[in-house]
């Protein structure tokens, strides 16, 4: 099915953001999979849903100048995007890489606003980070780096008005600078990041959420081919936040964890991986997933990232970055027998991969769907906050998961509902859309 409107939007999003190809990729496969929503109900064409929901409400773009330990000035380039504030205020992670750009950070916070729709929660979608590089750099030059970086955008973040929180390159250290640096300039204690400290507002399972939560989206598509996790093989690419608790969840529900990985290679331990010594590597330590080899007797340590799914398992979970899973790898999975996909990371999977997994008819749980337990547990923090009260472990996982079932059930319902049964992308797309759209007409243009 086609539809003139999706096609003309589409066409004036790439000639009004060329040269941002991430961008184009996201907002391409969200338009496609609603094309039967917009064919059915015209007054979105009418109200111009589309045009006003591809285009971000406000994009703040800022230098960050700061200082290293040997007194050389460096200069990065600061960005957040205020995407759409329909549901409630601006929420998404913040990226510190040096890949980041425009185009990236577009293409996330264009996902961060189904995702965030999809939780239930009133959060609306934003994004933000800079093309600074964490690694390698001193405690104390992270520090003059994320207040510089607060300088600019104090003034356009609140409680109430966009609230950040972490992604790639930025955990509980670059939280903890970011927030105390507001504080001081602002003058004001109050929940304005998300994945904060425990001992300052953080919420008890934020760090563990958004792993588990794609490991119960996966229990869900699991459930629904007659199986679980005990005794399946997993592979899981990444070695940071979202990877360590999406290993930890997995084999606690009986799985055996056989790879992750970091930007430079794999570890492969057919014994099933030490997650002690995973966490120690990287989150105590600040190392490469290769010392991992070094370590455990028998584990193999391979360079190169996309090796990883050329290894039989029975579940994948791509929890690293965008495009990092392409055709053939994808070919490559289902080759040797994957049932399962479930996305930790936004966007891993190609468009050629995303095809393999659908053609193929394998369990396939998009990013925006299966990671979202990350940001719906920061909406819990977010909660938490304004009671000035904090839940115990159990609580927000209780409700974390809760909270994925829902999630899961939503896009199965709407996928079958837009006849592709099955088609957890289209469902996806189709029921964070509804909500959001139908929120933009009740608020008027
Ligand atoms: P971390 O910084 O904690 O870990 C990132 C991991 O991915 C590291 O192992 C890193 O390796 C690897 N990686 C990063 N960039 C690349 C690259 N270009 N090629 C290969 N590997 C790479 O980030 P998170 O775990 O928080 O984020 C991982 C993914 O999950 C991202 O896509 C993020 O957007 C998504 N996500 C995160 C959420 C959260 O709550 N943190 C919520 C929802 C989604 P290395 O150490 O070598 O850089
Ligand atoms: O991509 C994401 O959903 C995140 N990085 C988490 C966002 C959040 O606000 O917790």
């Amino acid at each position: 099915m086609s539809s003139q409107y999706v096609e003309r939007v589409l066409e004036a999003v790439k000639k009004r953001n060329s040269g941002e190809p991430e961008f184009h990729q996201a907002v391409s496969e969200v338009l496609e999979s609603l094309t039967p929503v917009i064919e059915k109900n015209k007054e979105f064409e009418k109200a111009g849903i589309l045009e006003r929901i591809v285009e971000p409400e406000r994009q703040i773009i800022f230098s960050v100048p700061w200082v290293d330990d040997k007194g050389k000035v460096h200069v990065n380039r600061g960005i957040r995007v205020q995407y759409n504030s329909a549901l409630g205020p601006y929420k998404g992670g913040i990226r510190f890489h040096p890949s980041v750009n425009t185009s990236i950070i577009k293409f996330l916070g264009f996902e961060q606003i189904f995702k965030n729709s999809l939780t239930g929660l009133a959060m609306g979608g934003g994004k933000g980070g800079s093309d600074f590089d964490p690694k390698g750099k001193s405690d104390n030059e992270v520090m003059r780096f994320c207040q510089s970086f607060m300088a600019e955008l104090y003034r356009h973040i609140d409680a109430d008005t966009d609230v950040p929180a972490g992604d790639i390159g930025v955990g509980a250290r670059e939280i903890g600078y970011m927030f105390g640096y507001y504080k001081k300039i602002k003058n004001i204690f109050h929940g304005v990041f998300t994945g904060k400290g425990l001992l300052y507002g953080g919420s008890l399972a934020r760090k563990e959420a958004t792993g588990y939560g794609c490991v119960y989206f996966c229990q869900e598509m699991l459930k629904d081919r007659k199986t679980g996790f005990e005794g399946k093989k997993v592979v899981i690419s990444g070695s940071g936040n979202v990877a360590i608790y999406a290993a930890e969840k997995a084999q606690s529900l009986g799985a055996k964890v056989i790879a992750m990985s970091d930007s430079n290679g794999f570890v492969y331990d057919a014994g099933g991986i030490k997650l002690d010594i995973v966490k120690k590597i990287k989150e105590v330590e600040r190392k490469r997933i290769s010392e991992y080899a070094k370590k455990v007797k028998g584990a193999q340590y391979t360079e190169g990232c996309s090796g990883i799914w050329k290894i039989p398992c029975d579940v994948a979970l791509p929890c690293a970055t965008q495009n990092e899973l392409d055709g053939k790898s994808a070919q490559a999975l289902i080759k040797n027998g994957c049932i399962a996909v479930a996305e930790g990371a936004n966007m891993p999977s190609t468009p050629d991969a995303v095809k393999v997994f659908l053609d193929a008819q394998i369990a396939y749980g998009p990013g925006k769907a299966a990671n979202a337990g990350g940001v719906s547990t920061s909406g819990l923090e977010m909660s938490q906050n304004s009671q000035r009260l904090s839940w115990a472990f159990d609580e927000v996982d209780a409700k974390l998961h809760r909270i994925m079932i829902n999630i899961h059930a939503a896009a199965k319902n709407a996928a079958i509902e837009y006849k592709t049964p099955g088609n957890l992308v289209n469902g996806a797309n189709i029921a964070g859309f509804v909500k959001v759209a139908r929120v933009m007409m009740a608020h008027g243009v």
